[in-house]
């Protein structure tokens, strides 16, 4: 029997391959042999992204980049202004899961003060 370590789980994903090679003849690119991974695939990344708006004061999204970002007081300063400059800019790269819960953290925040601070993510 084979060991494996602690965290080393085998995921039994079938891994694509190129039609015509390593036993895929059904030509659907998905083999019927199946190689295994011993490792799972690192997860996807993604950018959170803050708009601009005319509305929300400066200071407001200096303090957001600092509380949810964890910035410091030059870098979310730098932040802000490139948001205000060019209309978007990115506050930082996370799993899917921690992408959301940030951009939900900061429109939460920003509704509860009445602003109309928008933050959104995409792939990176
Ligand atoms: N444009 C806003 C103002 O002039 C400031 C601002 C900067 C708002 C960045 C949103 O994501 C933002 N008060």
């Amino acid at each position: 029997m084979r060991h494996i370590e602690d965290g080393q789980l085998i995921h039994r994903q079938p891994i694509k391959m190129a039609a015509g090679k390593d036993g895929d003849d059904t030509g659907t690119g998905l083999g019927v042999a199946t190689r295994t991974r011993t490792r799972p695939k690192k997860p996807a990344l993604y950018k959170v992204l803050m708009l601009n708006d005319d509305y929300t004061p400066m200071e407001f999204v200096v303090l957001c980049l600092q509380r949810f970002f964890r910035m410091n007081l030059e870098d979310a300063t730098r932040v802000m202004l490139h948001v205000h400059q060019r209309g978007v800019g990115v506050c930082g790269v996370f799993s899917y899961e921690v992408a959301e819960s940030k951009v939900n953290q900061v429109v939460d925040f920003a509704r509860q003060n009445q602003h109309p601070l928008q933050c959104t993510l995409e792939k990176a």
